[in-house]
């Protein structure tokens, strides 16, 4: 299909956002793209950022590329979630106390692609504009915009990287955190799709951790004992990246089993740094909190026209030869929170 000139630019735009963020590691490109001359006018629109779970540094990264979207443009970012749990029964109250506020828009990474679609909608038909970032919705009709990463890519990339380290043969397994959001529904199919590519290989049951490394570790150490053969893991988030690079370090099996993890987290990284995990998938949470702030804006202020419906961002592969490159930093996530709106 021929993409429309108006389409092709704003592919053009997000392209060289992306590409400029990743050079320059910061998001101040993204305002400079924007319409800056409209940021005066701003004052009194109001954000809700709704991340899966406050205290993990993927949404963490998020919040402060959001923060540092909001301050360029001048409007007001409140962020509200669950810090203890990744789930819809957490965050479906949140949503709901947050509409009676009614903020112009709402930000948000649903924990569960059906259960929040009700309490979504609801802003929607009220006319408050609603961003998914992240995870999504299996029913997309109500969202504004859709920003995510290529999940399924993730996943085949994943499967691409143990495949090889394990020689095209023998046993990997999937070590996720619940099922039932749209990105990880999407990284656990790219993967066991891909593996059936590798006759010679066999994907065991999937492990779920509940979005707990300590669970992770557990069913890490649990699944070496029972499969001795077992060649390759696959931490579908961070917290399972986390758990299950801990899980191979307490089993004795650095260098023995292999595994990918997802995500940037700092045990992540140190992890890969120490030689235990072989490979990370790291996505743009910070561009991805960015542009949802400036898809609200655009959406309140009338610039509909500059609204990209669907973006995937690219994914980032950090492996045990790039990790210490000074260039592969702008990659890692932040633990802690900026609500400075600074870089
Ligand atoms: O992998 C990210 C995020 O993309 C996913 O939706 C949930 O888990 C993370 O937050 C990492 O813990």
């Amino acid at each position: 299909m021929q993409l429309s000139k108006t389409m092709r630019a704003r592919v053009a735009r997000v392209a060289a956002v992306a590409s400029a963020l990743t050079m320059v590691g910061g998001l101040i490109t993204l305002a400079t793209a924007g319409p800056a001359s409209a940021a005066t006018k701003s004052g009194g629109i109001t954000v809700a950022l709704v991340p899966g779970i406050t205290s993990d540094p993927f949404y963490i990264t998020m919040e402060n590329g959001a923060y540092t979207e909001a301050k360029l443009l001048g409007v007001n970012l409140v962020v509200l979630g669950s810090a203890t749990a990744f789930s819809p029964e957490t965050q479906i109250p949140i949503v709901n106390a947050e509409f009676a506020k009614k903020p112009s828009a709402l930000v948000i990474a649903p924990t569960d692609a059906v259960a929040l679609y009700a309490p979504m909608a609801r802003y929607q038909k009220a006319g408050i504009p609603v961003i998914s970032v992240d995870t999504t919705l299996n029913k997309t009709g109500i969202l504004t915009s859709r920003i995510t990463s290529g999940n399924t890519n993730g996943g085949e990339l994943a499967a691409d990287t143990l495949a090889a380290d394990c020689h095209n043969k023998g046993q990997v397994l999937i070590m996720s955190t619940n099922a039932g959001s749209s990105t990880v529904d999407d990284r656990m199919s790219g993967f066991t799709k891909e593996m059936k590519k590798y006759p010679k290989m066999k994907q065991l049951s999937t492990q779920f951790d509940n979005d707990s490394a300590t669970q992770a570790s557990t069913l890490t150490q649990s699944s070496i004992l029972a499969h001795p053969s077992l060649c390759g893991i696959f931490g579908l988030n961070s917290a399972s990246g986390t758990g299950v690079g801990a899980g191979i370090q307490a089993a004795g099996k650095k260098g023995k089993v292999f595994a990918v993890g997802y995500d940037a987290e700092p045990a992540e990284v140190a992890s890969l740094k120490s030689g235990v995990l072989n490979g990370l998938i790291a996505q743009s949470p910070a561009l991805e909190g960015a542009l949802g702030v400036e898809y609200a804006y655009f959406a309140i202020t009338g610039q509909k026209s500059l609204i990209i419906k669907s973006v995937q961002l690219d994914n980032h592969s950090i492996t045990t030869k790039n990790v210490n490159q000074k260039a592969t930093e702008q990659f890692f996530y932040s633990a802690s929170v900026n609500t400075s709106g600074c870089p």
